[in-house]
């Protein structure tokens, strides 16, 4: 995989609410990874930062706002059809409104030291624990449809 001349073909975002020692995941309903449990997020609309697509996506999705956004770094994914994606990738550490469930997603509260990785996307468990810690990295990852064929990841403070 030449990952120094990648370039995406879809630009996207998690955005991870993490509060009292917990973390808003979803089950999500459709889209890329349905059924799948993973953060609020997802594509940018055009002229949109990161930052703003990770409010609105969490918004839609869950009906809440999140709150001073820290940005923890990008996961790079590569899919053997030829999708890939660019996903960034922020921690929010309060938010305002009222929690709903939407017909995207089901939000729920996980302990930070009991995310459900066996319910999430295999590349999680290899970098969500360290941004939860409160550190950042960057990922590059190959998978075929659902199934991981490679990794690459840079943890950083
Ligand atoms: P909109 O913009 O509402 O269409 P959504 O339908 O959620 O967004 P979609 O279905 O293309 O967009 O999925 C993009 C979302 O999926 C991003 O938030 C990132 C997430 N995602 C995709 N592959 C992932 C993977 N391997 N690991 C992971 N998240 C992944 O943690």
């Amino acid at each position: 995989m030449d990952w120094q001349n990648w370039q995406p073909r879809q630009l996207a975002n998690l955005c991870f609410i993490v509060k009292d020692g917990r973390v808003l995941l979803i089950r999500k309903k459709r889209g890329l990874g349905a059924g799948k449990i993973n953060g609020p997020g997802g594509k940018l609309e055009s002229g949109e930062t990161a930052h703003d697509a990770a409010v609105r996506e969490t918004q839609e999705e869950i009906g809440v706002t999140p709150l001073l956004l820290e940005d923890r770094g990008v996961v790079r994914f590569q899919f053997t059809d030829g999708y890939s994606l660019h996903c960034a990738v922020f921690v929010a550490r309060d938010f305002t409104g009222d929690m709903i469930e939407t017909d995207e997603a089901l939000p729920m509260w996980f302990p930070v030291d009991g995310v459900p990785f066996h319910e999430m996307w295999e590349d999680d468990q290899h970098w969500l624990p360290h941004v939860l810690a409160g550190g950042s990295f960057q990922g590059w990852f190959e998978f075929d449809g659902e199934k991981m064929l490679s990794k690459r990841v840079e943890l950083s403070a």
